[in-house]
């Protein structure tokens, strides 16, 4: 449903996701004001309107097509069931959902805990990984705070979202298994869209990509001396064949390239010590194919 002919996006009000999901909405030129506890902002030049909600409702809003688009973890989304299309994967809020146990127990594999209590607020995913690894645990469904479960007593091991492994280790709990790894998605509506409602979708698609493939790329450039050239070209693992400039003096060229933006660092040195200098990388805005 399109109310005053808008599409709604549903992002997460307040937490993990937010920030993020406000830098994206506002990378592809989405133009709205946020103020604390409003609960939907109208965005100018675009007939596109951003709800704000918790994280867990956001796979049902749009399943449901209150929402046509949302932005939300794949755990949700898994978690919920929801009946919606993972348009893209959009390389934030990455998590793996984890089974631990605490570091000092015997335990160390899933079979272990058959006929244990296992503590989770994800208990469809868990269950279905259970069924599959043939455990039959006992599950105990807990919102939040699922890693002091152990040490109450409560439970004999947990399910839970580990990013860095901080949680895990200030509460003496060690992984045993990685049931589902999960990032934030865009998902889109199966529902009602009419002609309008899906060409505009389409356009925010694509300008997601361009966004996200900023994002995950830099641009390089470096002066050469002719005869490092093929050497400095080996070293590029470039998505594009490099662009080479003719330079002022004769023995040099530029070279620009787009690279990954993983392990920059090691790439530059590495390519100093090849003979590249003046080496400059900056952030890319967009990149559109
Ligand atoms: O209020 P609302 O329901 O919207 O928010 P929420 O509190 O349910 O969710 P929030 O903001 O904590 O997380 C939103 C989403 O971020 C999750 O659904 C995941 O998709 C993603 N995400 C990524 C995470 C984490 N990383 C994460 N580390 N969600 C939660 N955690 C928690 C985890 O539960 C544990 O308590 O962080 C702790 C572990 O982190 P580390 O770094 O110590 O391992
Ligand atoms: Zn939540």
């Amino acid at each position: 449903m399109l109310t005053n002919g808008r599409l709604k996006i549903a992002i997460q009000k307040n937490g993990r996701l937010s920030e993020e999901s406000h830098a994206l909405l506002r990378g592809i030129g989405l133009d709205y004001d946020t103020r604390s506890r409003q609960l939907f902002a109208l965005c100018r030049k675009l007939p596109v309107e951003i709800i704000f909600l918790r994280d867990d409702d956001i796979p049902e809003y749009v399943q449901d097509g209150i929402c046509q688009l949302g932005i939300v973890g794949q755990n949700q989304v898994a978690e919920t069931s929801a009946d919606v299309d993972e348009r893209l994967q959009l390389d934030f809020g990455k998590c793996r959902l984890s089974l631990a146990v605490k570091t000092d127990s015997s335990y160390s594999y899933v079979a272990d805990l058959n006929g244990k209590k296992i503590a989770t607020s994800y208990p469809t995913i868990l269950r279905s990984y259970l069924a599959k690894e043939n455990c039959d645990a006992e599950l105990i469904t807990i919102n939040g705070s699922v890693e002091v479960c152990p040490a109450l007593g409560v439970a004999d091991a947990i399910a839970d979202l580990v990013s860095t492994g901080t949680t895990l280790k200030n509460n003496q709990l060690r992984v045993i298994a990685d049931i589902f790894k999960s990032q934030s998605v865009l998902i889109s509506s199966r529902r009602n869209l009419n002609a309008n409602q899906s060409q505009l979708i389409e356009k925010l698609v694509c300008r997601i990509k361009a966004y996200t493939n900023a994002q995950s790329s830099k641009y390089i450039m470096m002066n050469v001396k002719k005869q490092q050239l093929s050497t400095i070209l080996k070293l590029l693992p470039s998505l594009q064949a490099p662009t080479i400039v003719p330079l002022g003096d004769e023995k040099s060229v530029a070279v620009h390239s787009v690279i990954s933006r993983r392990d920059t660092w090691e790439l530059a040195e590495n390519l100093q010590a090849n003979g590249a200098s003046g080496i400059l990388i900056t952030n890319i805005e967009k990149l559109l194919p």
